[in-house]
């Protein structure tokens, strides 16, 4: 297409995204002929035989693509069947995001190991219970020891998550036995993440693993190094670095940016940039000069996962999530915006210059053209911080006439732990699961529902997340949340205390008496680890079955586009629960590797796959699957009973 026609296409922002601060933006952006991945996805349809996983670029006797609708017709050069071909690259798309969960956990674990040893004076340990907890868990004894030398058993132990050649990983010591057991059965305990993570690229390099049962093997152990290793690191030692969140209220939206102040985003992952950037901001010489340079002060913001961390730390208010990360720039009320790693989109590099928004990257790892590098060294983050801070405050100075911000502010309660879920419901005396595991016993809660992951501009920006847990807590299922999509949900009001009166009667009444919303925000996809860790206390408490897969509960991520996404899916079948992905799925339907992930693995004792795009669909399938696991246990009563007709709900 011309750049002519490209220029007059006009799109229906409505039909992209719900989300009404990005609707204004993308309008803004459309008038101004900038455009963003919404109108480059319209552009770019995706390759329906890529779509598939139908093809392999595996070695150079290739690429070799398969028949999508007729996938056994035909082979690739070496042989391989569509089978190996869409397992080969499941395998690497989870070693992929399984890299990323934990490289990052890896970073959290370098900076605990330095603070400790006293090499690092920015950053220090906040939270010794925690510390302590999280050691006690894994079998350290710490009666009586001081905090250094806990922590430096603790190190020492999580070191092995990553590096160890043999045995099993620490976090393995929280797993239910009968998962466990499980496990140990089919050899999916993990060893440390880079030898699964390179153990994974081998067998999926041409002429290794030619067997798609057996890749799936790996692929389940990768990911279990991901969700009970680099994850669970990255989730426990942020904790125990900054604190382990407690609920407060906190807002999310564009509305948070202020016209009259210096706004600073800080986007992506790991937190140290973002605690750093905290720091600076409230520097009192830092503040000073953003006086003299006419404003009233600098304006702290969060988008996708580094900003639900510290949404749930430290109520720093949240500008969006990811598909909302161009449309933030266009606002031109952003003067900085500094990114570290992961799920930042390249186009903002550009989009960042048609705006004189200063676009900072800040991770030796992660480099983009075009932007400023500043990089970050954890033993002088301030450097790097305040360095970003001072050209955020020139920016100010010279800001285009055209800022446009749009009003919506939304407020909800953030910050749920697992810890905090403990003693919400059981107090700090006798904190516990209990009440939990009796309010789903005796069915005012059907179950408990994970929805999690990204928004993706090949749907509706928040509309799947939102129909999806508005039917689920209309059902009675508890509704946990992390990264994108609990940003979703928080833009819909779903995480204000008073949204109990969209849940069904028993979810409604629990929520009230304990003063808690019916969807509770946890934090970042790292801190999906905080769902398992719930999922195994439950197991622990009794009442609800011996294992994971016992439990009542299910998993989705409605609009998900990342390969950590896929991981994420992979570790939660592998750890018993059910795990519907909307979107897409890179998968032939049918086939034998299709028909092992959707049912087979359930048959062998783990969860197994979903896949709907629509959120009724979705809901009606994870709450039917709630119900046979309740039917298991024996307490299905006569509520669900009643409640899991349809037919009576739409009537
Ligand atoms: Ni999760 Fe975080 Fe968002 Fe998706 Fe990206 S920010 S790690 S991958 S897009 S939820
Ligand atoms: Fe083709 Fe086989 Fe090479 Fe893949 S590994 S590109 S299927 S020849």
């Amino acid at each position: 297409m011309s750049e002519e026609k490209k220029k007059k296409k006009e799109y229906n922002f409505r039909d992209m995204t719900t989300c009404e601060s990005t609707i204004q933006m993308l309008q803004k952006g459309a008038s101004e002929g900038v455009e963003t991945a919404f109108q480059r996805a319209a552009e770019m349809k995706a390759c329906p035989i890529g779509a598939d996983s139908a093809c392999c670029k595996h070695c150079f006797m290739g690429p070799c693509r398969l028949n999508s609708k007729d996938p056994y017709s035909k082979v690739g050069v070496c042989g391989a069947t569509i089978d190996t071909i869409a397992a080969r690259n499941f395998a690497r798309m989870v070693a992929s995001g399984g890299a990323s969960h934990t490289d990052h956990g890896m970073t959290m674990l370098d900076l605990f190991r330095d603070v400790l040893r006293g090499k690092i004076q920015d950053y220090k340990i906040t939270d010794e219970v925690k510390l302590r907890s999280v050691a006690e868990s894994i079998g350290i004894e710490t009666e009586g020891k001081d905090i250094r030398a806990v922590g430096e058993e603790l190190y020492a132990e999580l070191e092995r998550t990553y590096t160890q050649v043999e045995g099993e990983i620490p976090f393995a010591k929280r797993v239910p036995a009968k998962t466990l057991e499980l496990w140990r059965k089919h050899g999916l305990v993990p060893r440390g993440a880079m030898r699964e993570i390179m153990e994974m690229m081998h067998r999926s390099h041409m002429g290794v693993d030619q067997d798609y049962e057996n890749i799936v093997k790996q692929c389940s152990r990768t990911a279990l190094a991901d969700g009970w290793g680099g994850s669970m690191v990255a989730t426990e030692i942020s904790d125990i670095l900054f604190g382990t969140p407690k609920p407060h209220v906190a807002g999310v939206n564009m509305g948070y940016l202020k016209e009259d102040q210096v706004n600073i985003i800080v986007h992506g992952h790991e937190p140290n940039l973002f605690e750093s950037m905290i720091a600076s901001v409230n520097d009192p010489s830092l503040v000073e000069k953003a006086r003299a340079a006419g404003a009233s002060g600098i304006n702290l913001l969060g988008m996708c996962c580094s900003g639900a961390e510290v949404l749930g730390r430290h109520g720093i208010p949240h500008a969006g999530n990811f598909m909302s990360t161009e449309a933030v720039i266009v606002t031109g009320a952003v003067d900085a915006m500094a990114v570290d790693v992961q799920c930042i989109m390249q186009a903002l590099s550009n989009l960042s210059e048609c705006y004189g928004t200063k676009f900072f990257t800040t991770n030796p790892r992660a480099r983009i053209d075009g932007a400023t590098h500043v990089e970050f060294h954890e033993h002088t983050p301030r450097e790097c911080t305040d360095n970003i801070v001072g050209m955020a405050i020139d920016r100010y100075q010279r800001r285009p006439a055209r800022v446009e911000i749009p009003h919506r502010k939304d407020l909800g309660v953030h910050g749920f732990s697992h810890e905090y879920v403990n003693y919400m419901l059981g107090g700090t005396f006798r904190g516990s699961y209990t009440p939990l595991n009796e309010n789903i016993i005796n069915g005012r809660i059907r179950g408990v529902a994970g929805v999690v992951g990204c928004t993706n501009p090949r749907v509706k920006q928040d509309y799947v997340h939102v129909e999806l847990v508005k039917e689920l807590i209309r059902n009675n299922v508890l509704v946990v949340q992390t990264g994108c999509s609990q940003i979703s949900l928080a833009k819909a009001g779903l995480m204000k205390p008073d949204a109990a009166v969209l849940a069904g009667d028993g979810l409604r009444e629990v929520c009230e008496t304990v003063g808690i919303p019916p969807v509770l925000s946890l934090g970042s996809c790292v801190d999906n680890s905080r769902i398992l860790i719930a999922c195994a206390e439950m197991v622990r408490t009794g009442g609800l079955g011996d294992s994971i897969a016992d439990l009542p509960v299910a998993g989705a991520a409605p609009e998900y586009m990342s390969e950590k996404a896929i991981c994420i899916g992979q570790y939660f079948v592998a750890s018993g629960v059910y795990t519907i992905f909307g979107v897409t799925f890179p998968i032939i339907e049918g086939t034998k590797f299709h028909q092992h992930l959707f049912e087979g693995l359930e048959k062998e004792g783990f969860g197994k796959w979903g896949f709907t795009t629509d959120p009724l669909e979705m809901a009606r399938l994870m709450i039917s699957h709630i119900d046979k696991k309740r039917q298991a246990l024996g307490i299905m009563g006569e509520r669900e009973r009643k409640l899991f007709s349809m037919e009576d709900r739409r009537s």
